[in-house]
């Protein structure tokens, strides 16, 4: 029998504690058994869901990861909602993706209850699914497809990446190896479960090795200082903002304390950054507070993590080390040449079993996409004594605000509806917490008024909080080239 290999060694971790709520501690064996009944209840009178596509909207914790492994137990694929989306976002992920239906919980029915209704999709809550006897599940061969993945990219809707349980597996392999994930790992999950960052790196590794996860519904900093300074974990990952935000809530704290949660976190066997560059300055200032030195590391959705730090060895600030196992990594130049030569900029191209298999339902983007079986990530590097910096983006269109990639496109597309605005151009200001920004000049029409505060309020119907415009500049003219069209890098000059 053809068994996902995450489920086969979940079966080697019996009764060992997976998950550690604040309920109750869940084995590997319940969530063994659950998924085996949800994903009977998925099948229905099918003997397989045959990529299916299942949306569903969960927070971390069981019922996000049962449903998960039910999917896929059934041979569907898995795609999981941003719990912070607005209904727009929701119904372009669930048409674009083509969803066959719609998973949550009696918590968020009400997010998508009203929009499932209009799109005539299958509403099921998790807590209201008749136990059904438990029936054979199909094979899934790994070449199945296993997930889709929403990122935002330099077209202006997000694009839905594809992996393979092939990839998945691949991912999940590299990154247990080089960070010698154990079964005696116990890791904090607070960043969103519609992202690579926590599936794969994050809660599939730990699962993958036996260890224990602590899921959380979002991040809250009196909580996870809390449970550092109980000793709970071994593992912590979190995006450069939340070491910003960790480094100013240490520093507010009063001494004792503050030294209680150092001394917890300088234990932990392996802190990692990653998802937006971590400031060389963050980098020291966490070691000079704790003693950890953190490592980053480089992925993207697309491709799964790609150049890591070392587990053993140097661990370099502003540089994010050196390809991870079962990932080749080149740089090619703006020429189209390779860069063979150290301190020589090129782009970061990518090639292994980890790399997706394809954007759904966009074959001509998919193949623009590769370079001779090479993934174009669209980031520059240079390598500086044998580790990789990186250096930026090819496109001025891809904003990184806290961890997350936004389109400039789609915000301007979505601004655009605005009543009072003719016409805009939005940037990623650079900024110390959030690492970018998302500002936005505004040609008004004729006779309008706008304030930053009355463009967010209209944003919250159209636009994730994230995606909200934190600057707004009234200008009379956006600049443009010979050729008629905006130039960024002008307008970021009109925030300086
Ligand atoms: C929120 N706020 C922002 C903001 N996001 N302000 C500026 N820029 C942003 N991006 C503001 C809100 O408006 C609000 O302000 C206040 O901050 C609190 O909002 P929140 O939503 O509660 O924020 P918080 O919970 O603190 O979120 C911060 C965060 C979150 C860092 C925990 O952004 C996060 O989880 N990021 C991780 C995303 C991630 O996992 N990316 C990985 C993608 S995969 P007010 O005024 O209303 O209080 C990938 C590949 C790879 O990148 O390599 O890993
Ligand atoms: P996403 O598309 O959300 O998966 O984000 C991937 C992008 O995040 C990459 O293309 C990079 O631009 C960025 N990124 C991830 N890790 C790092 C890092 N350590 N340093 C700089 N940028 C990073």
């Amino acid at each position: 029998m053809t068994e996902l290999e995450l489920i086969s060694r979940a079966r080697t971790h019996g009764d060992k504690v997976a998950l550690h709520t604040k309920a109750r501690d869940f084995s590997y064996a319940e969530l063994l058994d659950r998924s085996a009944t949800l994903a009977a209840s998925f099948l229905g009178e099918a003997d397989d869901l045959e990529e299916a596509r299942i949306a569903f909207l969960a927070p971390a914790g069981f019922d996000y990861i049962t449903t998960q492994w039910a999917i896929w137990r059934a041979g569907g694929v898995v795609m999981p909602l941003c719990l912070s989306a607005t209904e727009p976002e929701l119904e372009y992920a669930l048409t674009n993706s083509k969803s066959s239906r719609v998973v949550t919980t009696r918590d968020h029915a009400d997010k998508v209850a009203d929009l499932c209704k209009r799109l005539n999709l299958p509403l099921t809550t998790l807590e209201d699914i008749d136990v059904v006897s438990e029936k054979p599940l199909p094979e899934i061969s790994s070449d199945r497809r296993g997930m889709i993945l929403y990122t935002s990219g330099t077209t202006s809707k997000p694009k839905g990446v594809v992996t393979t349980h092939a990839n998945i597996q691949a991912q999940i392999e590299s990154l247990v190896e080089a960070w010698e994930w154990q079964s005696t790992d116990r890791i904090p999950l607070f960043l969103p479960l519609h992202h690579i960052h926590g599936i794969i790196n994050i809660a599939s590794c730990a699962l993958w090795s036996g260890a224990s996860i602590e899921p959380f519904p979002h991040f809250t900093m009196e909580t996870i200082l809390r449970r550092v300074s109980e000793g709970a974990y071994t593992v912590f990952m979190a995006v450069p903002t939340i070491y910003v935000k960790l480094i100013q809530a240490l520093e507010s704290l009063p001494e004792g304390e503050r030294e209680k949660i150092i001394l917890e976190f300088s234990k932990l066997r392996l802190m990692i950054s990653g998802s937006a560059a971590l400031p060389a300055s963050v980098h020291e200032k966490w070691t000079e507070l704790t003693g950890q030195k953190l490592l980053e590391r480089y992925g993207m959705t697309e491709i799964g993590m790609a150049l890591s730090n070392p587990f053993h060895g140097e661990r370099r600030p502003g540089a994010v080390g050196q390809a991870l196992p079962k990932v080749e990594v080149r740089l090619k130049s703006e020429e189209g040449d390779l860069v063979t030569e150290e301190d020589e900029a090129g782009e970061i191209q990518v090639r292994g079993p980890g790399v997706f298999h394809e954007y759904w339902n966009k074959p001509e983007v998919t193949a623009e996409s590769f370079d001779d079986g090479w993934f174009r990530t669209g980031d520059m590097a240079v390598i500086e004594t044998g580790y990789y910096r990186i250096m930026g983006r090819l496109s001025v269109d891809i904003i990184k605000s806290g961890g997350y990639k936004l389109s400039a496109l789609e915000i301007e597309a979505a601004l655009l509806n605005h009543p009072a605005i003719c016409e805009c151009a939005v940037i990623g200001v650079n900024d110390d917490t959030w690492g970018e920004m998302v500002a936005v000049a505004a040609v008004l029409e004729e006779g309008a008024e706008l304030s930053l505060d009355s463009l967010r309020e209209w944003c919250r119907d159209q636009l994730s909080t994230y995606k909200i415009p934190k600057r707004l500049l009234l200008v009379d003219s956006l600049p443009r080239n010979a050729m008629g069209k905006i130039t960024k890098p002008a307008v970021r000059e009109l925030f300086q």
